[in-house]
């Protein structure tokens, strides 16, 4: 029940927002606020107001849900008019966090107590929105319109004493607890009663916004200009703030509500709305027993101390969990470890990580080469080469010396779980961990269940992953899980691009265009073509010949062009710089030659399309076989790991948005001129008919293994 509980105690009105778990400013608790605020302004024994927030957090901002229908009265910023404008003083006391709306009423209350760790900031942007109940009117009027930008734009939160110093907050309470805060702000509020202090309201002050030199603002969208392109919030955020140094504070909310609406009802806000709760659900396995316990995992073992073993021994030990990295002789050891600090200097002098974290971190991770020293860990990940031989060798000494009711993980991108788990005794106690490279700096976590892993397993390092600051998504067992499966058609269809008519640059600008941080070919050349160049190698022998194969990647690697590090890949490079190479080109239209194909001009739509198509078709595939759960699923594992633009949602979002049936139509064209490898997936050509979404076609969730056994008719094929 959303609620705002009322009491009384020495002159003082304590208004608490009740709404769990963060609090949120639904329509209930605005209209609650709005009569108990009267109420409060009414009775003559209250002389002031403390609004704080139940349990453990002020409030995280409006509700999101809220934002996807007509707002309901009252509105906020008006509940927010009526707070400043009270005789009486009202204190706002902040703890947990005070984001979004829930700052905004902050900012609107005449003074802020706070606990030290409260997180207080305005991360609309990250939902493709601005503040809409003054923040962007009010948080420069106090902080100055560059600070406000910077916490504006970046979303990112300060803690207590950063706000303090900022003059976002008037005073640290003494303490950790609600009830320290709550002892706190009754202090402050008597302290200004006594001092009969009266506050200068915030909409008031025009020290920080008047006289404010215009070109801040031009410099901020000149830079910012390329990073930007395709978003729409930002250049309102900017606008909007820049309206707080230039109009009235009147004309200022105005301005900011009207930008605020347009954002709102923005293809790009219901995209990152999606994934905002596509996050939050991707945690919760359909089908595990409800009482099922995760295990507590207090140390780690890494097997391998490579640029993965690493990044994955930095996302542990970041997280305060000890690691503890087996490699096969000292010098791999020493190389891993020199590696690691490295990284964490350069995290230090960028500003990214304090140096005590860096050391703290650093402390907590050792190296050893018997595995002996590990058998009392609670969970292994293996990090090694990608090789099914060499993982199962790992996995059957692990067997012998782990201690029983450990966890062994793999961090296989690609390889059977189920061949891995069965050279144990123990395939309950298996599971994938798939992190992505950086692993200390990428949120996502795919996780693999196999046959066998247990309920147990799955909800052990789905919980882990989350503890460790990861996005957990749990995927079924099949050659390249979810994200790496669609990922091969993506490129593919890319290649098949080249020798009908594109060129590298263009597929990638394409891409980039489209709002991909990087394109496919550059992303190839900076991951090095050698590794893949290896695996296709070794598939070279039970590849179907009959299937559309182009062999650009291949007639690259055989000209010693690996990618960055050899200077030369699809583009040649000066240092990390990529220019277009006329040598490639030349390649790519001799193997069109080769392939008696008439090269055509290609549209950066039909790049676009294409590619995309590839990917939803596939993931469609995977949704109904089950190896995804949700499409959500596969549009967060698309955002956090493959840089799909989150403003567009995932791959599964955009074609609900393009229509099912518009995708359908498209791929079905592609069927027709390009053969088999089109075929379209049954679902999607169910739900484009029936004109249903994509909740109607997932598998219905069954109990822990359901995704293998559909793995095992994938691999019989
Ligand atoms: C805004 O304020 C607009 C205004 O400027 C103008 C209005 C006119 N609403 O993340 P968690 C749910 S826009 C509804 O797992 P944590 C969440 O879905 C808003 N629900 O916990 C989850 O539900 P479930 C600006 C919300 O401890 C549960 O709460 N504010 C909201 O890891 C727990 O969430 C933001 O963007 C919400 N506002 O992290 C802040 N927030 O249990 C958004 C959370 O069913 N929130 N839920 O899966 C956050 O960043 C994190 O949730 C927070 C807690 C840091 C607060």
């Amino acid at each position: 029940m959303a609620t705002i509980d009322e009491t009384f105690d020495s002159n003082v009105a304590y208004l608490t927002i009740n709404n769990p778990p963060v609090n949120a400013l639904a329509t209930a608790i605005r209209a609650g606020l709005v009569a108990a605020i009267r109420k409060a302004a009414e009775n003559p024994a209250v002389k002031a107001i403390v609004i704080i927030g139940a349990d453990k957090t002020f409030v995280a901002g409006a509700d999101i849900r809220e934002l996807g229908k007509p707002l309901q009265r009252p509105f906020f910023p008006d509940v927010l008019a009526a707070i400043e404008a009270l005789t009486k003083p009202v204190i706002a006391a902040l703890h947990g966090n005070a984001l979004g709306g829930g700052l905004e009423l902050a900012l609107a209350c005449h003074y802020r107590v706070a606990l030290a760790s409260v997180k207080v900031g305005l991360p609309e942007v990250t939902l493709g929105l601005l503040p809409g109940a003054g923040g962007t009117q009010r948080l420069p009027r106090l902080v100055g319109p560059a600070k406000a930008l910077d916490m504006i734009l970046s979303g990112k939160p300060v803690d207590g004493r950063a706000a303090l110093l900022l003059g976002i907050v008037d005073e640290l309470a003494e303490g950790t607890t609600g009830a320290d805060l709550l002892q706190g702000a009754q202090t402050f509020a008597h302290k200004m009663l006594a001092e009969r202090r009266r506050a200068t309201l915030v909409s008031a002050r025009q020290d920080k916004v008047s006289a404010v030199d215009p070109a801040l603002f031009e410099d901020i969208r000149s830079k910012n200009a390329a990073k930007w392109r395709g978003q729409l919030a930002q250049e309102s955020i900017v606008a909007c703030v820049e309206a707080a140094c230039t109009l009235p504070f009147a004309e200022g909310m105005a301005f900011e509500r009207e930008r605020f609406f347009a954002l709102k009802d923005s293809s790009q806000c219901k995209a990152m709305r999606h994934v905002f709760f596509a996050e939050r659900e991707a945690s919760k396995v359909p089908g595990l027993p409800a009482d099922v316990k995760a295990r507590s995992v207090r140390s780690v073992a890494i097997i391998g101390a490579g640029t993965m073993g690493g990044g994955i021994a930095m996302a542990f030990a970041n997280a305060g969990i000890p690691v503890t990295q087996i490699e096969l002789g000292a010098e791999a050891l020493a190389n891993g470890r020199a590696i690691i600090e490295n990284n964490y200097a350069t995290s230090v002098a960028r500003g990214s990580m304090s140096r005590d974290k860096a050391a703290k971190a650093l402390t907590l991770i050792k190296g050893g080469t018997n595995y002996a020293d590990i058998a009392d860990c609670d969970l292994v990940v293996e990090a090694v080469f990608e090789s099914m031989d060499i993982k199962k060798a790992i996995f059957r000494k692990l067997d012998a010396v782990m201690k029983p009711g450990a966890i062994l993980a793999t961090n296989t991108s690609t390889l059977d779980i189920d061949e891995i788990a069965a050279a144990t005794k123990r395939p309950e106690a298996v599971i994938g961990t798939h992190f992505f490279s950086p692993a200390n700096v990428m949120k996502l976590q795919e996780n693999v269940r196999g046959a066998h892993s247990s309920a147990e397993t799955i909800a052990s390092v789905m919980s882990l992953a989350k503890k460790i600051g990861k996005i957990p998504v749990l995927s079924g067992n099949c050659e390249g899980f979810i994200g790496n499966r669609m990922l091969y058609n993506y490129v593919r269809e890319c290649d098949f691009l080249l020798e009908e008519g594109a060129t590298p640059w263009q597929v990638d600008n394409a891409l980039k265009a489209f709002g991909f941080p990087m394109g496919v070919y550059l992303m190839r050349d900076l991951a090095g073509l050698d590794v893949s160049w290896r695996v296709r190698k070794g598939r070279e022998a039970t590849r179907d010949m009959s299937e559309r194969y182009s062999p650009i990647a291949d007639r690259i690697c055989e000209l010693g062009r690996f990618g960055q590090k050899t200077g030369a890949g699809y583009y040649r490079y000066d240092g990390r710089t990529a220019s277009p190479d006329p040598k490639i080109e030349a390649l790519i239209e001799s193997v069109s030659r080769d392939q008696g194909r008439t090269r055509k001009p290609v549209s950066d739509e039909d790049i676009v399309m294409r590619a995309l198509c590839a990917l939803v078709n596939e993931g469609a595939k995977i949704l109904e076989e089950g190896i995804a759960s949700r499409a959500g699923d596969i549009d967060v594992i698309y955002v956090n790991g493959y840089g799909f633009p989150r403003y567009r949602g995932g791959p599964m979002f955009f074609a609900e948005h393009e229509g099912l049936a518009t995708i359908h139509a498209h791929i079905q064209r592609l069927y027709l001129e390009q053969g088999q490898l089109w075929k379209p997936a049954p679902l999607l050509a169910r739900l484009a008919k029936s004109g249903e979404g994509w909740s109607a076609g997932a598998a219905s969730p069954g109990s822990p293994g359901r995704n293998t056994g559909v793995h095992q008719a994938i691999v019989k094929q």
